[in-house]
């Protein structure tokens, strides 16, 4: 076989690898160390776990089920908040209270996706400390991938691991 014939039917394996995966192609595609943050935000934006790090750090210690199995871990990173308002978020002043009609996706590695609502990371509504953490019980998350954290959630439903997109969406 020539190579240039080799190199292409490599290529058609590693495409065919890609899409047995089933999540989207643009986001199981993305590097594993980078988060991406998009939709409605002034600038895209590709966060690595250094540039998470850098950001204003917060330690929640939260319980939820995973099953059925009581777990309780301690999780640092920043304030979703924060990774988001470093992207810009594009809410139109015009709209009464727009921030409020918006939801931020997770998407994992895996293509499995989670919703939280503005409102509830909010300062001025709920508050609510979700993080998008690089470390577990004190050790780096690394090659697992930065995790989504819900504070007060009783299921781990929403606890995205491996988060490879955050996008910010008018609902
Ligand atoms: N990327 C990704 N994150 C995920 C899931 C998943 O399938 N993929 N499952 C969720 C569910 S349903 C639960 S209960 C918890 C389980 O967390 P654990 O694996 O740390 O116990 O992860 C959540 N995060
Ligand atoms: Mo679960």
């Amino acid at each position: 076989m020539r190579l240039g014939r080799f190199v292409a039917t490599a290529a058609t394996a590693v495409a065919l690898t890609f899409t047995a995966v089933g999540a989207a192609p643009t986001e199981a595609g993305q590097r594993k160390d980078v988060v991406v943050v998009r939709g409605d935000v002034e600038h895209r934006l590709k966060l690595t776990a250094g540039e998470l790090a850098d950001l204003p750090q917060v330690t929640v210690t939260v319980k939820f089920l995973s099953g059925s199995t009581p777990q309780t871990h301690t999780y640092t990173g920043p304030l979703l908040l924060d990774v988001i308002d470093e992207a810009g978020p594009d809410f139109d002043p015009a709209i009464k209270n727009d921030e409020l009609a918006h939801v931020v996706t997770a998407t994992g590695s895996d293509g499995y996706r989670a919703t939280v609502a503005w409102g509830e990371l909010d300062p001025d509504f709920e508050n609510k400390q979700i993080v998008v953490a690089i470390t577990e019980d004190d050790v780096a998350l690394g090659d697992a991938g930065p995790r989504l954290v819900v504070p007060g959630d009783a299921r781990g439903g929403r606890y995205v691991s491996d988060v490879v997109s955050l996008r910010l969406v008018d609902a």
